[in-house]
């Protein structure tokens, strides 16, 4: 899989050569690519924003620059995701969708956020034709800076899920919070005593099928409580 993020901040990026990441490509299975928006700014002060028709508050990514950057991105079989409040919400669904993606090109804006007629423009026939498909994604109802740590967030799902990625792959099976909506049961580990709290008793029974049981209530109870 190759995962391309286009952003005036390319040192958002960094985490991305360590720990589990850094291995992944070091053996082939990712790529990642950064791009620096503003190295496709040829305007005058090499801006990439500017005030809003209709007035308002701040300033909005200029569609020239963008389309520099992102035209020669579009090859054929391409997920384009753009990072916004005002997109479909990211889920585990989704992240195992993404990680069947050949190719992933992450636009990350600043400010308020991209002239809309990027993701009109890449949104037409001429693109989809190709397999290019635009996604206006949201991680969860805030508003961050820009869409560089949402992006952050993404990769780190759907990455984890490609083959080869993570270090054991059962605990991709026995998912805390797995493709079907199952929620984690709670977890514990030596000593059986810590500060005058037990261990559940009927985990140290040796009774799987009665510990099941006991891990899907429990699990429930969370769910309940966390709604
Ligand atoms: C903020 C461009 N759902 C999280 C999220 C994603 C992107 C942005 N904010 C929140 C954002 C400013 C400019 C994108």
């Amino acid at each position: 899989m190759k995962i391309e993020t286009v952003t005036i901040f390319p040192d958002y990026f960094a985490p991305l050569s360590l720990s589990l990441l850094g291995k992944a490509q070091e053996s082939g299975i990712l790529e990642f690519v950064v791009h620096d928006l503003r190295s496709f700014a040829t305007n005058n002060h090499h801006a990439v924003d500017d005030t809003p028709y209709g007035g308002g508050a701040g300033m909005v990514m200029l569609p020239e620059v963008w389309g520099q950057a992102l035209d020669p991105l579009m090859v054929d079989e391409t997920d384009l995701i753009i990072l916004t409040p005002a997109g479909k919400r990211f889920d585990q669904s989704m992240a195992q969708e993404f990680s069947r993606s050949s190719h992933i090109v992450f636009a990350c804006g600043r400010y308020e956020g991209i002239d809309d007629r990027v993701r009109e423009h890449y949104n037409t026939e001429t693109y989809s034709s190709r397999n290019i498909r635009v996604h206006e994604v949201s991680i969860g109802d805030y508003v961050l800076g820009g869409g560089e740590v949402a992006s952050l967030v993404m990769i780190e799902a759907i990455t984890r899920l490609l083959p080869g990625v993570l270090g054991n792959p059962e605990s991709l099976t026995e998912e805390s919070h797995n493709e079907d909506g199952y929620l984690e049961y709670p977890n514990f580990t030596k000593p059986a005593v810590w500060r005058e709290i037990a261990v559940p008793e009927i985990l140290l029974s040796g009774n799987h099928a009665e510990i099941a049981k006991w891990r899907a209530a429990a699990a429930n109870a969370r769910a309940k409580k966390n709604l």
